[in-house]
């Protein structure tokens, strides 16, 4: 172990090999292997040196294994130097850096493959990842699956104009209500944004915001070099003049350099003797190394910090820092965008003592000897384990789920039934299933699961309304075994939790199997944060109730029309629509499957369902219709040899479809009905087929869709529909040059019954018979559904 002075030193060498690495592979993107399309890489070099001697501080000496770091998204580079200095990232990849498969420009877990914990690009969702990571962490503990394994610390490195993201606040607050522990948020308080310098004692509000949700603030203003300073005489007076200059002025003298500082000191407090003296002992460039030694650019000061933190509760740590320090524009309001010139970096590579052509190389231009350096970095705590990524052996999922029928009921009530029948048993599914809602459990039927399976919490907490014998329909226990994580409404924060709870067998090493219940059109809430979930491979069901405008007179303004093209569309996430409560059943097993496939075969579930109360079929699951379920759809009626019309519906609308297929079948002949379990699946298993018979010419892979209308004849005419936006269905025309009316919702808001709102919208009976009758030949269709 090296001794403290020793050990600082080695640290502020690598530290300026970060910012060297970081500034150069920029330099390398922008100037000596620019992409063709000439874009350049803004905004890294600034925003990126901030961070250079934090994140040397964390990964070379604070960090265990098992800690988990969410790194500021344009701090990339400095992550891949240091990746590139613990042997974990490649030259090659660094040379290619924003180019095709070479390192990200902001951390990717699943594209970069330097083990990046968290991805991070929309700014303030890495923030609060961590924090329900933490979380996650916990559950995993309370439920006695850590074993031996240490706890991990959670830190996140935030951008001080990232914190005006909303859903760091939002997180915040749930941290609080659930006893957050082992989470570190760093806030480099470089003071400027990407448009601007940021309002001046932004960091007061912070400090009172976090202390009153019970974490710890280290602020960290001073390096070391100025509380030297403010020892010696007339130091008390600069300090004063540091701490009262406005943050635009301070960025702006930054940029100008000692002999700017040396001047407005000069005139502001230069009289005063004492004061003048401690600068005139020092020339321009001492006077410059001086005003930018903040907090955060001295390793002393940032180590210290680090290492006096001796609790397991939050810490939000503020680091003064300058944007760009180091670089000819440090400090400049313009500089998030700023690269440097090919001369600057000429001067900035001559005064590193690297010599041309060795740029890449490890420890080039440090005086350090190689071989110290080299063990360093290879005793470095957080280097000592390899196996950072955990996995988890895959969860037995039953043949086949079951559930109590009942003639009528809506996909709602059967997600519900589905799980009662799960808490019920003692699966090993059942144990590693954890649900989450924001403030809608009862509301989306996860009532029955929750009772018999408990909220969690670490402490024990009795439903006081049990313990004091008033009669209610639940049981809101809490304990450390509860399998439901009760939430506020932010659905950000249900998204960021599933992102956690979906990561903790690569995480923890061990695996839950998450489900997220809430509102269907509150998916766009939260969308960023379910994208980004997705985008980490982080595993999770979503059930999403009710849905569209079949919730009726519940209110126009809790319609979704646009989510099917969201389930769709949305990269990792395979949705489905089911309409009845056995096809759910089959889905949701399925599910449970696909989201524990292997990264590039699983990925998370999306349901969107139903308060629509249906009559069931009454039916044999066969391996046949369950394969069609799962595939995408399956004929409810075999259309006939000379099909002359099919109506292809997807979930609530099935009996409007199914009385439009009896009211045509007397005036057109063989008509199919097409049940449409999930348009993503069918979707994208047809686009799959049509790439790979483009590839492999001549291999006739028919994909499930092709062949489910292969038999139809050519002028067979199709009417999609479905209670959401009609492109989702639209495309069924393409397959096999069908024609289609495709009908649907594309209008937000209006109320009524069920009948209003589908007549209002062309979705019911009759509409469905009017398409039918506009795309075949032949006479108007006798029958009409009577109004009622
Ligand atoms: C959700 C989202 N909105 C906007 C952006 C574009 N953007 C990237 S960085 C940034 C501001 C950065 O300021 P700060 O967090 O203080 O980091 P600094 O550049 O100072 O290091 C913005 C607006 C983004 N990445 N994500
Ligand atoms: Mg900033």
């Amino acid at each position: 172990m090296a001794t403290e002075p020793a050990r600082l030193e080695l640290l502020s060498a690598l530290a300026r090999k970060v910012l060297w690495l970081s500034s150069w592979t920029i330099h390398h993107a922008n100037h000596i292997r620019p992409n063709a399309d000439g874009l350049k890489v803004g905004g890294h070099q600034a925003s990126s040196a901030s961070l250079a001697t934090i994140m040397s501080a964390l990964y070379f000496s604070v960090l265990r294994p098992q800690d988990r770091i969410a790194v500021k998204a344009h701090a990339s580079p400095v992550f891949h130097a240091i990746q590139y200095l613990f042997g974990r990232q490649t030259r090659d990849k660094l040379e290619n850096f924003r180019g095709f498969k070479g390192a990200q420009s902001y951390p990717s877990r699943t594209k970069d493959t330097d083990d990046v914990d968290f991805s991070t690009g929309s700014v303030g969702l890495g923030v609060a990842q961590t924090l329900f990571c933490s979380l996650v962490q916990d559950y995993v503990k309370a439920h006695g699956w850590m074993k031996d394994r240490p706890e991990g610390r959670m830190i996140a490195l935030v951008g001080d104009a990232e914190m005006d993201e909303g859903n760091i606040f939002e997180a915040l607050l749930e941290g609080w209500k659930h006893g957050l522990r082992n989470t570190w948020w760093v806030v480099d308080y470089n003071r400027q944004s990407l448009d601007a310098v940021v309002r001046e004692g932004l960091w007061e509000k912070f400090e009172s915001m976090f202390r009153n949700f019970g974490w710890d603030v280290v602020i960290v203003k001073y390096g070391r070099l100025m509380r030297a300073a403010f020892a010696e005489p007339g130091g008390e007076a600069l300090k004063r003049w540091i701490d009262s200059c406005p943050n635009a002025m301070y960025a702006a003298l930054c940029f100008q350099g000692g002999a700017a500082f040396r001047k407005h000191i000069r005139d502001e407090i230069g009289d005063q003797g004492a004061v003048s003296q401690l600068i005139e002992r020092r020339s321009d460039d001492e006077l410059l190394a001086l005003m930018s030694n903040l907090g955060g650019h001295d390793m002393a000061s940032m180590i210290e910090a680090f290492e006096s933190i001796d609790h397991d509760r939050p810490v939000c740590f503020i680091a003064y820092t300058i944007k760009g320090i180091g670089l000819p524009f440090q400090g400049h309001k313009d500089n998030h965008a700023g690269l440097m010139t090919v001369s600057q970096m000429e001067k900035w590579r001559t005064a590193q003592n690297i010599r041309p052509g060795h740029e890449w190389e490890k420890f080039e231009g440090l005086s350090q000897e190689p071989a110290a350096l080299e063990a360093f970095l290879a005793d470095a705590p957080f280097n000592r384990d390899n196996q950072r990524r955990l996995s988890a052996p895959v969860i037995d999922v039953p043949e086949r789920l079951s559930f109590k029928p009942s003639p009528q009921m809506s996909t709602q009530q059967g997600f519900g039934l589905v799980l009662n029948e799960l808490a019920r048993g003692d699966t090993a599914l059942a144990s590693r299933i954890v649900t989450a809602s924001p403030d809608v459990t009862v509301s989306t039927n996860l009532g029955a699961w929750v009772n018999r399976r408990g909220l969690f919490a670490r402490a024990e907490k009795a439903d006081l309304f049990r313990s004091e014998k008033i009669p209610s329909t639940f049981n809101w226990d809490f304990s450390p075994k509860g399998q439901h994580i009760e939430l506020g409404i932010a659905e950000m924060n249900l998204f960021i939790l599933m992102s956690a709870l979906g990561l903790s067998h690569t995480i923890n090493g061990e695996r839950l199997l998450p489900i997220a219940t809430l509102y269907d059109p509150f998916i766009e809430r939260g969308l960023d944060a379910l994208n980004y979930a997705c985008y980490q491979d982080a595993r999770f069901m979503v059930a999403a109730t009710p849905s569209g405008i079949t919730l009726a007179p519940e209110g126009g303004a809790h319609q979704s029309i646009a989510t099917p093209l969201i389930g769709m569309a949305q990269d990792g996430l395979a949705s489905f629509e089911p309409a009845f409560v056995d096809e759910l059943a089959v889905i949701m097993g399925w599910g449970f499957q696909h989201m524990q496939h292997e990264a590039g075969e699983g990925g998370s579930v999306y349901l969107r369902l139903s308060t629509r109360t249906l009559d069931q079929p009454l039916r044999m699951m066969t391996p046949d219709l369950q394969k069609g379920i799962t595939d995408g759809a399956y004929w409810l009626r075999e259309p006939g040899e000379n099909c002359e019309a099919v109506i292809a519906y997807t979930g609530a609308v099935a009996p409007e479809a199914i009385e439009a297929i009896g009211l045509i079948g007397e005036s057109r002949r063989d008509v199919g009905l097409l049940a449409i379990t999930s348009a993503d699946r069918l979707h994208s298993g047809w686009t799959a087929a049509r790439r790979m018979r483009r590839h492999r010419r001549g291999l006739p892979h028919l994909s499930h869709i092709e062949k489910l209308l292969a038999p139809l004849p050519r002028d067979c005419g199709i009417v999609t529909v479905i209670d959401g936006h009609p492109a989702a269905l639209g495309w069924l025309g393409s397959v096999r040059g069908h024609k289609v009316e495709a009908l649907g919702v594309e209008h937000f808001g209006q109320t009524g019954t069920i009948g209003d709102l589908y007549r209002h919208h062309g979705i019911d009976a009759n509409a469905i018979i009017d398409a039918a009758e506009a795309l075949t030949a032949g006479a108007p269709v006798r029958h009409r559904k009577m109004a009622v």
